[in-house]
């Protein structure tokens, strides 16, 4: 895969995805967003990935948000067309078939807090700062924030954060809920991948299945919900993974799962 924004490298069944413009400290350009859409429709159907970690290039910055300087100008409906395309490439992103780690490794403002908050986990290096800056720049966020946030935190403190528009430290993140785990920065990229490793020896299709029934079933009634953990609970019962990891489970053996 070639992009000019992204670089992209594959470690066995792990894939590195790193947003690469670090003279903008990542900041999200037409450019990025674009290819990170383009990035998530080429990589969902591919056979051979089942973790995918997404980090920023540089030691400065994950992503210091969306491109201010591409903003200036904007008439409201291109703003709110940006907003939609932004958002398009976040939900392609959210919704990929295997597990996303974000391993935050420095500034996650704006954009780039909206981007940790549509990949399953997120881990951050002890120098990283997340924040909502919009409100300073007389904005709001419109990446997924003002939705995804109050949904991984509650209300409160994403009202909190929205309109304060402070930067807050990795471990008061972990403390409001969001980020998963604080790690040195010398150790960030191990970590992410120690857990992405054991994340691929599981059964990929459970993987999936299990993630659609907690992103999916998060906005439903909890009956709802229920109802469709035990759908998509007996669709598994059509993989092979499912007797495979049943069978290794009987015979007393590691299961090779080939993620069908
Ligand atoms: N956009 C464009 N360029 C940026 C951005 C950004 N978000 N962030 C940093 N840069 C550039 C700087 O302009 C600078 O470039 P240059 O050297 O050419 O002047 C370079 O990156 C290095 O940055 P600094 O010199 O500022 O580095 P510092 O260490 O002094 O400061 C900060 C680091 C604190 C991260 C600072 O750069 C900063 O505050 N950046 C902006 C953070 C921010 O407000 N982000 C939110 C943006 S809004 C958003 O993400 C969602 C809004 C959606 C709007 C959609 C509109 C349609």
């Amino acid at each position: 895969m070639n992009f000019e924004t992204l670089l992209y490298q594959q470690e066995g069944s792990i894939g590195v995805l790193t947003i690469n413009r670090p003279q903008a400290l990542n900041a999200l350009n037409k450019d990025v967003l674009r290819e990170l859409k383009k990035f998530a429709d080429e990589i969902k159907s591919s056979q051979d990935i089942r973790v995918l970690i997404i980090t920023g290039s540089g030691e400065k910055a994950f992503v210091a948000g969306a491109d201010i300087k591409e903003m200036q100008g904007m008439t409201p409906k291109e703003a709110e067309s940006f907003s939609v395309f932004a958002q398009t490439a976040f939900n392609a992103i959210e919704e990929l078939p295997f597990a996303v780690i974000a391993a935050v490794n420095g500034f996650a403002l704006g954009g780039g807090c909206e981007l940790a908050l549509s990949c399953d986990i997120i881990l951050a290096s002890e120098k990283a700062k997340f924040g909502l800056p919009e409100v300073t720049l007389g904005l709001l966020p419109c990446f997924g924030g003002t939705q995804r946030l109050p949904r991984a935190i509650g209300l409160y403190k994403a009202r909190e954060m929205v309109f304060s528009g402070e930067f807050y430290s990795a471990a008061d993140c972990k403390e409001f809920g969001f980020v998963n785990r604080v790690i040195t920065s010398e150790e960030l990229m191990n970590e992410a991948k120690k857990l992405a490793s054991t994340i691929s020896l599981r059964g990929p299709v459970a993987v999936h299945k299990a993630k659609q029934s907690l992103n999916t079933g998060f906005e439903l009634h909890i009956h709802e919900g229920l109802q469709q953990e035990a759908h998509l609970f007996g669709e598994l019962f059509n993989s092979e993974d499912q007797k495979e990891g049943i069978n290794a489970f009987i015979e007393k053996r590691s299961p090779d799962f080939r993620g069908r």
